[in-house]
């Protein structure tokens, strides 16, 4: 007996066939209305689109089958009936299968997705555990402000005033890489971004390494090494889903290190000599970032950017001041960055007066000002949209697809 749900179904006079799925895959069932009695034949030509349903039989090997076999029913029982299920065959628009995102997660595409998405989840937690990386959960209300102030999502917070929704775990997992030497983090992260860009959505899952001793230089190898293990753990399992999205993976078998460094200043050279209107000191836009990776043939570094376009945190360049030492990784094919990473600033004084400069209230950084004050080190790590790195795998469009329930703007329900 199998209990699934109805995918599709066919039935001329005499022979009626439906396709079930169950979660674990998709297996092709029959009935002829010979060898049944009438009441079974009647179930099974009303089942509908996503009824529910268990059903006898006799399981046949048959290679013209999705699945390679095919099972011979007996008897259908009808669990749970469905009635004009919202989502068929044809084609509908963007915004009803997200209104239905619910139902729409039923779908062999949306299967797919979540299949590799769990995969690039595991890959993640597989590399850091077999390297003696420690997990350390980091919290989700913070009382300082992790990124930049222009993208928190505040709450009240009793009477403490307002706490934050994390934008990063790094500044906790900087303490804890003093207690622990490698760790990591990994869990949702909120940014109140007021774009509609297919790169963005306001929760996002990111996984965060830091590691003490570790320079920038280090900090690229373990990033060059940790992107080809998740991509080739996927390709290595779960090349029937990369099927189903029609991904073609040539692209992804390239991915092995080394990655192509290119300074932020030859970059931007390497751009307006391309035409681009990017001027040295800002970051670098979705449209530069393509333009960028496009040239190769693989994920590429760009390292050390001006520091009036990065985060506080990060460590001043000694070479260029002008700059500080960190690296985006940006992914071939148009997708861009995946990876934010840095040095981090080790001298206190340094690190207290970019945060004056940044106007941060001070008296909430005392804590991670301490981690300069007893036994600075020399640390680096980075972050991991996971959303991002699976859009990419899959060779989807836009990342809103890349989580079960995206949150975006404008988008709250389901
Ligand atoms: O802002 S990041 O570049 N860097 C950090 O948050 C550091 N604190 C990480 C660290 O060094 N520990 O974000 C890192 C990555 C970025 O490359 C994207 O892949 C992803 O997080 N990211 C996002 N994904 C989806 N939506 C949004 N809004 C988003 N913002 C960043």
């Amino acid at each position: 007996m199998v209990r699934a749900w109805v995918t599709t179904t066919r039935s001329g006079g005499k022979i009626g066939f439906a396709v079930v799925r169950d979660g674990t895959g998709y297996l092709q069932a029959v009935v002829a209305k010979q060898e049944v009695p009438e009441a079974v034949w009647e179930r099974f030509r009303s089942l509908t689109q996503e009824t529910s349903v268990a059903l006898t039989g006799v399981v046949r090997i048959d290679a013209r089958a999705p699945g390679g076999v095919e099972l011979s029913a007996t008897d259908v029982t009808i669990l749970g009936e469905s009635k004009d299920f919202p989502i068929t065959p044809k084609e509908h628009g963007t915004t009803f299968l997200f209104e239905h995102r619910h139902l729409w997660l039923r779908s062999r595409r949306q299967v797919a997705i979540m299949r590799v998405r769990h995969e690039v989840v595991q890959a993640i937690r597989d590399f850091f555990y077999e390297r003696d990386f420690v997990l350390v959960d980091t919290p989700l209300l913070t009382g300082s402000i992790g990124e930049s102030a222009g993208t928190l999502f505040e709450t009240d917070y009793f009477d403490l005033g307002k706490a934050y929704l994390a934008q990063t775990g790094q500044l906790y997992l900087e303490a804890a890489a003093a207690a622990l030497g490698r760790v990591y983090c990994f869990g949702p992260t909120f940014r109140a971004e007021k774009s509609k860009t297919r790169r963005h959505l306001t929760e996002f899952w990111m996984v965060e390494p830091e590691v003490a001793w570790y320079t920038s230089e280090d900090n690229m190898r373990l990033q060059e090494a940790f992107v080809s293990y998740i991509v080739e753990r996927c390709l290595e399992r779960r090349k029937s889903d990369l099927e189903v999205l029609e991904r073609d993976v040539t692209p992804l078998e390239r991915v092995t290190p080394p990655f192509h460094r290119l300074s932020y200043t030859d970059a931007v050279t390497k751009l307006q000599s391309q035409g681009s209107d990017v001027q040295w000191g800002s970051d670098l836009g979705a449209d530069d970032e393509t333009r960028l990776a496009q040239e190769f043939d693989r994920p590429i570094f760009v390292y050390n950017y001006p520091r009036e376009a990065k985060a506080f945190y990060m460590k001043e360049n000694p070479d260029d001041p002008r700059t500080v030492l960190c690296n985006d990784c940006l992914a071939p094919e148009g997708y861009g960055e995946i990876i934010g990473g840095s040095q981090r600033e080790d001298d206190h004084d340094r690190l207290l007066a970019r945060i004056r400069e940044e106007g941060f209230p001070e008296e909430t950084y005392r804590w991670y000002l301490d981690l300069r004050r007893y036994g600075t080190f020399v640390h680096s790590g980075f972050g991991l949209g996971v959303e991002r790195t699976v859009a990419w795998i899959c060779g989807i469009p836009h990342i809103r697809e890349a989580i079960a329930f995206p949150r975006q703007m404008h988008r709250l329900y389901p």
